[in-house]
């Protein structure tokens, strides 16, 4: 059995910070977080030099049912956006999370302050792409990640992103699992299957130029996400591979960067048949109006 004062998530280089137990598990108590957050929560990150010429950086996390994982994903983006210096928010959508991911939250909110978390809840389950419009229209930075909630998305890549996009003043910077040192842990060969099959038949059929279809931690600037999620028509699964297939397809350069992409943590797995057959059915849809 584990110390059971520690809890170590999951990562390809297991590198992420243990937390104390009882900071997160249950979600409840966070009084115990590691102590860097006390000390962000003081305000000593907010004192370090801003970096990045007047960037701001809003990241969105939608959320359902991510209670265990929430405290700990907002830990490590404070962490890694102070130690880099760039000014940051963190927007939460939450959808009416049935386990009270918002009761963890709002303490959160209490904790790092309501300039960096902003809870911009929705009372009810109405899906990811219309989480993402929801946050957009909140966000006050001129640049917008988005990225899992579920762990699943390291934040110690965020630095990565920010440099590679400034690098070609892209529009859009796409983290891939295909491509340099990325990579997917945890994933059965079943899920392995469905997603470099989902790659390679979109590849295929819409030549996006991209390595990584539908994966979903990447960088925006603002404008341009706006405009994407405008003119983006599906729901679900294949909403993340209309995204960089409509930024090809509007001119806009694309970036990328590897990651290596770790299954959920906490939490169920919501891929299932109706998923793939969603999929495809979008994929067809795009294949025949794009
Ligand atoms: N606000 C909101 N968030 C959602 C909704 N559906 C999923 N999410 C969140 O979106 C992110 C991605 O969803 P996941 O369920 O992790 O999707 P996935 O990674 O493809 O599948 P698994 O991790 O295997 O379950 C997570 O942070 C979820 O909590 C929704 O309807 N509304
Ligand atoms: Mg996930």
């Amino acid at each position: 059995m584990e110390d059971p004062t520690f809890v170590r998530a999951v990562s390809p280089d297991l590198s992420i910070a243990p937390m104390v137990a009882g900071g997160f598990v249950g979600g409840v108590a966070l009084t115990s977080c590691p102590s860097g957050a006390s000390n962000m929560a003081s305000g000593e990150g907010a004192e370090q030099q801003q970096q990045g010429g007047g960037d701001k950086y809003s990241v969105l996390l939608p959320t359902y049912n991510e209670r265990d994982n929430l405290p700990l994903i907002v830990w490590l983006l404070v962490r890694y956006f102070d130690e880099s210096g760039f000014d940051y928010e963190i927007i939460v959508i939450d959808d009416g999370s049935p386990d009270g991911t918002l009761e963890v939250a709002k303490q959160l909110e209490m904790i790092y302050g309501s300039d960096k978390i902003l809870l911009r809840p929705r009372a009810k389950k109405l899906g990811l792409g219309t989480a993402y419009i929801h946050g957009i229209q909140h966000a006050t930075g001129n640049f917008v990640f988005i990225m899992d909630a579920d762990l699943s998305h390291h934040p110690k890549f965020i630095p990565d992103f920010i440099k590679k996009q400034k690098e070609g003043n892209y529009d859009v910077v796409s983290g891939t699992r295909y491509k340099g040192d990325g990579g997917v842990f945890g994933w059965d060969l079943r899920r392995k299957l469905i997603s470099r099959g989902a790659n390679f038949v979109t590849q295929v059929l819409l030549r996006p130029g991209a390595s990584d279809l539908t994966g979903s931690f990447r960088l925006y600037k603002k404008e341009v996400l706006q405009k994407l999620v405008e003119k983006c028509v599906s729901k679900g699964y294949v909403f993340q591979m209309e995204m960089i297939v409509r930024a090809r397809q509007l001119d806009y350069s694309i970036g990328e960067v590897p990651i290596t992409f770790v299954d959920r943590v906490y939490g169920e797995s919501k891929l299932g048949g109706n998923e793939i057959v969603s999929f495809l059915k979008g994929l067809l849809h795009l294949f025949a109006t794009t």
